[in-house]
């Protein structure tokens, strides 16, 4: 029996990682993040598939995809985590783990992205442990699904 993969979906202007503002972001790109979490996710036998979208509802429609598709989702919204109802509804459709990850510090950041409607249904959030962040959401995925 194989398993559905961890879709990891992006936000608006992260296909952008790795080409701009690397003091903020970081030099990686989306393909270098989806490197890594597919090297985490292979160790316990699970595979990732990762995309991107500028618009909120090509979001929501990769999050109805993932009801059928996806075992689990990491996420980063990118701006939309500050501001989208939309996506918070689609999560709330989802059925297995979901986590919120962020490259930066968003607590450190200007205080209007300290408030994520995402939150409201994660199971976990990460922030500020750069792309890596990502890596390690997929590990705890593993563990929560692997049983
Ligand atoms: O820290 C994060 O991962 C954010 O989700 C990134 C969003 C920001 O609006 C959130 O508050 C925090 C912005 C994504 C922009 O991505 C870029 C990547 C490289 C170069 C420029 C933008």
């Amino acid at each position: 029996m194989s398993r559905k993969p961890i879709f990891i979906l992006n936000g608006p202007n992260l296909n952008l990682l790795g080409k701009r503002q690397p003091e903020i972001y970081g030099h990686d790109t989306l393909d270098d993040v989806e490197r890594a979490c597919a090297a985490v996710a292979a160790e316990k036998g699970f595979e990732v598939q990762l995309f991107q979208s500028n618009y909120e509802g090509g979001l929501v429609e990769l999050i109805h995809r993932a009801r059928d598709e996806a075992c689990a989702i990491v996420i980063n919204p990118g701006a939309y985590t500050h501001t989208s109802v939309a996506i918070l509804d689609a999560l709330n459709t989802f059925e297995g783990p979901v986590f919120e990850c962020h490259i930066s510090n968003v607590h450190k950041r200007e205080s209007f992205r300290h408030h994520s409607y995402v939150s409201l249904r994660a199971d976990g959030v990460m922030a500020g442990f750069g792309v890596e962040g990502y890596a390690l959401c997929v590990r705890r995925v593993c563990s929560l699904l692997a049983g």
